[in-house]
């Protein structure tokens, strides 16, 4: 399909903790509220605002009395507490409501989060295009064009209705499909509301990024257009770091280097000059995302790639004890357990991969992991524990741990299908499905992004496990690249040679791909029938790892393959370095089996 003729649609809903708890209690609908959690300092962190409470200035962050000051008649709704830690199922539940409405109509759904949605509707839109039908403007009662701001609903009616008709009188129809677009999402969005009570608003485009941008344009309750002619005049006003993919270190690091404060002001730099401090393939990504351009497709996935609980212990609250540290591996492997059953019985899966996050009081972040050969609170609690154990520097007589934990997270991803088996072939075809995943993250702004590969491990492998020790390796990283490219993307040549500021590369801040650090224990006597000879690479691996060690190979190839996919004419290189995770010194020494064997040993 030709990526320019695409049409996609963020959904994204409107204050959404907020209006879970006044659908359950709706004598609370219309009025300022806000969703904190924990009642016990200063009201609790508010990490959701609906927008009636942001009229008086009320922001996510405050503490719920700041926002009563504010605004006195403030309602404040508490996150329910399950073992002294946030319970998101309310949350959970209200989204799978949203995610069942997009389900029943459209094919292509995206889960971009709890309560984001990213849907295709190409394919809608050429069966709409042969039924000719007659729009008018009582059609998009809630529609906006990126680029025109509009005080009041007649503006807004003016503007809509004028490029509705220079659409119309266009012969080339260039945004009729936009337009048709822009109708299917204002039915969808109705339907959202009919079935679930929830409103919600859009933003349609031509492709994901763009989408996501001008989502946020109009909320609540409106939907915004972005057209390819206002691309320039919207990007001149559109920070780098409003771009997703730029919003972190990658964007900062866009602006020192070229000096830089917004998207429209990167326009000047010639694809070469971009490619020489980003790397080809990132150079290229910005080139083209530039002059609006990116191919990421929408994936139907509307699974969440790992499950995942974590807490913060900032200050005093530390865990600093083992007692301590041992109990709240107890609660989050619970939350987990419990989340992970749920799943199960949904989802017919079975996750394969524990991972353990935590952060000390030194702020150094490691982040380790083990196979799930069953599901168990104790046993997941138990790895868990026997893992961070590692870290303690305390002597083992004593009860302290230390440093102390200041953040910690147990998740389970890698899911299998419970029913079937998958062959590399599909392995291979499921390459473009990966999108990021929610880490639940309580008492903290703050959403985290993993991205994990699949795999085509069956389920027998994981019960036929023998019982033993967590094998810990590093967490893998990011298997994949955030961003697809296609030979559409190069089509504009370069226009003007600037150099940057510096000539520093950034590469490694946006190639998320992480040569695997397979999980090999030590190198074996050959008489241990515990080693499986890997037909790949002929290094004895336990037998218990050798799901791990066989992604190691599969993100290898799957690596190769998409090198030889990529888009024409730039020669795109794909970044071998992986991120640097802060503090992370160790995780980036493993980029190679024989490199981590090696360092495995050396351990022994
Ligand atoms: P958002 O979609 O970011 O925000 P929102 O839905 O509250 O408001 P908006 O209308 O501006 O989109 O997040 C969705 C929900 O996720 C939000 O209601 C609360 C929760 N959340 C957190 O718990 N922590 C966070 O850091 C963020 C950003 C959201």
């Amino acid at each position: 399909m030709n990526v320019d003729h695409r049409v996609i649609a963020l959904i994204d809903m409107d204050c959404f903790y907020v209006q879970v708890e006044q659908r359950l209690q709706p004598e609370f609908l219309g009025k300022p509220c806000g969703v904190a959690q924990y009642y016990t300092w200063k009201g609790g962190g508010l990490i959701a605002v609906n927008y009636e409470a942001r009229d008086f200035g009320v922001k996510r962050g405050m503490r719920g009395e700041q926002a009563k000051e504010l605004c006195p008649d403030f309602h404040v709704f508490h996150v329910q507490e399950v073992n002294g830690k946030a319970n998101l199922t309310r949350y959970r539940d209200a989204s799978a409501d949203v995610f069942r409405v997009l389900n029943a109509n459209y094919k292509l759904v995206e889960k971009a989060s709890i309560d984001e949605a990213y849907v295709d509707l190409t394919e809608d839109i050429q069966r709409l295009k042969e039924s000719q039908l007659k729009l008018t403007i009582d059609d998009f009662p809630s529609t906006h064009l990126a680029g025109f701001t509009t005080k009041t609903n007649d503006e807004r009616i003016e503007i809509v209705n004028k490029w509705l008709k220079d659409c119309e009188l266009d012969d080339e129809k260039r945004n009729y499909d936009l337009v048709l677009g822009a109708y299917l999402v204002e039915k969808l969005r109705k339907k959202v509301k009919e079935e679930t009570g929830f409103f919600c608003s859009a933003g349609i485009a031509r492709n994901k990024i763009l989408a996501k941008l001008c989502c946020g344009f109009n909320k609540p309750r409106k939907q915004t257009i972005l057209t390819h002619s206002d691309i320039d005049h919207v990007f001149d006003n559109t920070p780098v770091q409003k771009i997703q993919g730029l919003g972190g270190k990658a964007g900062d690091r866009v602006m020192e280097l070229f000096k830089v404060d917004n998207m429209g002001q990167l326009r000047k730099y010639s694809l070469d000059a971009l490619q020489a401090s980003l790397g080809e393939s990132n150079g290229c990504w910005l080139y083209n995302l530039v002059r609006g351009i990116e191919t990421t497709p929408v994936s139907s996935r509307n699974l969440y790639k790992s499950i995942s609980a974590s807490k913060n212990f900032p200050g005093k609250t530390s865990l600093d004890t083992t007692e301590k540290v041992r109990s709240w591996c107890q609660n989050l492997a619970e939350e987990v357990f419990n989340r992970l059953e749920k799943d199960r019985a949904e989802n017919k899966r079975r996750a394969k991969l524990l991972t353990v996050t935590c952060t000390s009081a030194t702020n150094e972040t490691i982040a380790r992991s083990c196979p799930i050969n069953e599901y168990s609170i104790d046993r997941f609690a138990n790895d868990a524990y026997r893992i961070l154990k590692q870290f303690n520097k305390s002597p083992s007589t004593s009860n302290i741990y230390s440093p102390a934990i200041t953040n910690l997270g147990i998740g389970a991803g890698k899911f299998l299908d419970s029913v079937n088996s998958r062959s590399i072939a599909d392995l291979f075809s499921k390459q473009t499905n990966k999108s990021e995943q929610i880490i639940s993250t309580e008492n903290t702004i703050n959403w985290q992004e993993e991205d994990e590969d699949e795999d085509n491990e069956q389920e027998e492998t994981i019960t036929e496990k023998p019982p033993s020790p967590p094998v810990i390796s590093p967490v893998k990283g990011d298997f994949f690249r955030k961003f697809q490219k296609n030979d559409e993307q190069m089509k504009t040549p370069a226009k003007i040679e600037t150099k940057p500021s510096s000539s520093s590369s950034i590469t490694s801040f946006f190639s998320r791909y992480t040569t695997n650090e397979n999980s090999c224990n030590s190198i074996p006597e050959q008489s241990d029938d515990r080693y499986i000879t890997c037909t790949k690479c002929n290094k004895p691996i336990l037998a218990w790892d050798m799901p791990e060690h066989e992604d190691f190979h599969y993100a290898r190839e799957l690596q190769k393959e998409e090198n030889k996919n990529t888009f024409q004419p730039a020669t795109i290189i794909k970044p071998t370095k992986p991120m640097k995770r802060k503090n992370e010194k160790q995780q980036n020494d493993n980029h190679t089996l024989d490199a981590f064997i090696n360092k495995k040993s050396k351990n022994q």
